[in-house]
């Protein structure tokens, strides 16, 4: 897997725009370059120009023009990869992207991995493991608060939680080892009370990160909202609304929406998956019965449920259905947003009387909209950004969103709470060393101070060719 004496190279734009950039990274880079590269200056020599310059010429191949391209330069160790490179912006056509790979091919390079250009840059130093992640999370980001939590992370602030942790417990470590070296003689050069004082702080921190999991990987794939209630009630009219496209069918007649229908889109900076779902009933249809038990599925797995009622069908209606979601949801963290639509066609006292019967229990609220005209949709978007939990999210703390940054911290913890149980039941020095020296390693796998092929390739693999 490692070649990094071999110039690796790659088109580093996507498809469309009108100007492209290919990548070279290695030691050969500019004279690989030089071979293809005319400068229009022709004194110029691209192998004696500095790092940070940029030479305008033609790329050719044998007498025939290519294209008119600007080459950039990047000299060692100042580059992303840390390597020698240069970057070509030619023009977006496919055929000259593909006549330059292949001429830097013909002259000694060789097409890069996917991620191999981050993969170089972690391995010269450039950026630790989880700040490589963050690259790949902050070009997929589609929302303000995917983009603030990458680039969080890129810049190195949760690299730098996870290593004053790292230091603070292998402090610990020397202590309990210094004792292990004096084995015989039964001395104590760790207060056991600091030390689980110590252990407590690592905890919190851990535990802390942990508990962000949830709202950051909601953050970076779309937080999954199930729009659900009885049939007709506008479960797709308020979908539309939302996604503001005609997604779902909308008619009058109960039982319309037979499967669950799904898209994403931002609000307020946060990214929904909204899904619009087959109305709650019992039905002889076998297609329409297959549906609700997709909707059920969704209910499981929302981290929002938007219960939609129409308000002409009263509280009696409206409890029934919250009483079974009540029941389907019991002991899920999961918040519930009660929609009570319709109120254009509000008959006269519906509003009151829903208001004085059904009670919100906690993470509930109760609100009134229209589908239709879009009354209280507003409000409902404000729900779901408080919902969210925005505050958190727009505050400088580091929240995770990296299933292998939640593993790792979630084996951190279990090996700290033996540490803690370790110290308070009095287990021997060697015992509790092991955890702590396990608790250390995992804190190193986040950061790549600890790291192996199988990691390595596992992060790469997912990335894209060119970056
Ligand atoms: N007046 C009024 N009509 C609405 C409103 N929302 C939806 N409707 C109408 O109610 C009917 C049912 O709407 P749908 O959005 O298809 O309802 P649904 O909950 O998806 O229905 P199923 O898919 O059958 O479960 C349609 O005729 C809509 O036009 C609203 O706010 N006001
Ligand atoms: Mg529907």
């Amino acid at each position: 897997m490692l070649r990094a004496g071999e110039t690796i190279c790659a088109p580093a734009t996507g498809s469309g725009g009108a100007i492209a950039v290919i990548r070279v990274s290695g030691p050969l880079s500019i004279s690989i370059c030089e071979k293809i590269f005319f400068p229009s200056e022709f004194r110029i020599r691209l192998s004696e120009q500095k790092g940070y310059s940029i030479v305008y010429g033609e790329i050719r191949h044998s007498d025939e023009i290519i294209d008119d391209v600007l080459v950039s330069i990047f000299r060692a160790p100042h580059s992303y990869t840390g390597e020698d490179a240069i970057e070509i912006s030619c023009h977006a056509s496919r055929y000259v992207q593909q006549k330059i790979l292949e001429l830097l091919i013909n002259n000694g390079a060789v097409p890069a991995n996917p991620g191999e250009f981050t993969q170089r840059a972690f391995l010269n130093g450039k950026m630790d493991l989880s700040q490589a992640e963050a690259v790949a999370d902050l070009i997929a980001s589609e929302s303000q608060m995917a983009h603030r939590i990458a680039i969080n992370q890129m810049r190195g602030s949760f690299s730098d939680e996870i290593r004053i942790l790292r230091a603070d417990l292998l402090h610990f470590a020397s202590l309990i080892e210094l004792e292990l070296d004096f084995g015989e003689e039964d001395v104590e050069f760790a207060d056991r009370t600091q030390l689980i004082q110590l252990v407590d702080k690592v905890l919190s921190v851990t535990r802390g990160l942990i508990s962000s999991f949830g709202l950051g990987n909601a953050v970076k794939y779309g937080v999954p909202v199930a729009i659900v209630g009885n049939p007709n009630t506008g479960k797709s009219t308020l979908l539309n609304l939302l996604l503001r496209e005609e997604k779902a069918i909308v008619s009058d007649i109960p039982g319309t929406t037979r499967d669950a229908i799904e898209d994403t889109v931002v609000i307020n900076g946060i990214q929904y998956r909204f899904t619009d779902t087959a109305g709650l009933r019992d039905t002889g249809d076998i297609i329409e019965t297959l549906g609700i038990k997709k909707t059920h599925e969704k209910i499981e797995t929302a981290a929002i449920i938007i219960l939609v009622a129409d308000i002409n069908e009263g509280s009696g209606a409206l409890d029934e259905a919250l009483r079974r979601l009540r029941n389907k949801a019991e002991g899920r963290n999961k918040k519930l947003i009660i929609a009570v639509n319709k109120t254009d066609i509000e008959l006269q006292g519906k509003r009151i009387e829903i208001t004085s019967v059904v009670k919100p229990e906690q993470d509930e609220t109760l609100m009134f909209i229209s589908a239709k005209t879009g009354e209280g949709i507003e409000e409902l978007k404000l729900r779901l950004g408080e919902v969210m939990d925005q505050e958190r999210l727009a505050s400088e703390n580091v929240i995770i969103s990296n299933i292998r940054h939640y593993e790792a911290l979630s084996q951190v913890t279990d090996s700290l709470v033996r540490v803690r149980e370790g110290l308070e039941s009095g287990v021997p020095e060697d015992l509790i060393a092991i955890d702590i020296r396990q608790a250390i390693h995992y804190l190193g796998e986040i950061t790549g101070e600890i790291t192996n092929d199988e990691i390595l390739g596992n992060i790469f693999r997912n990335f894209c060719i060119g970056k």
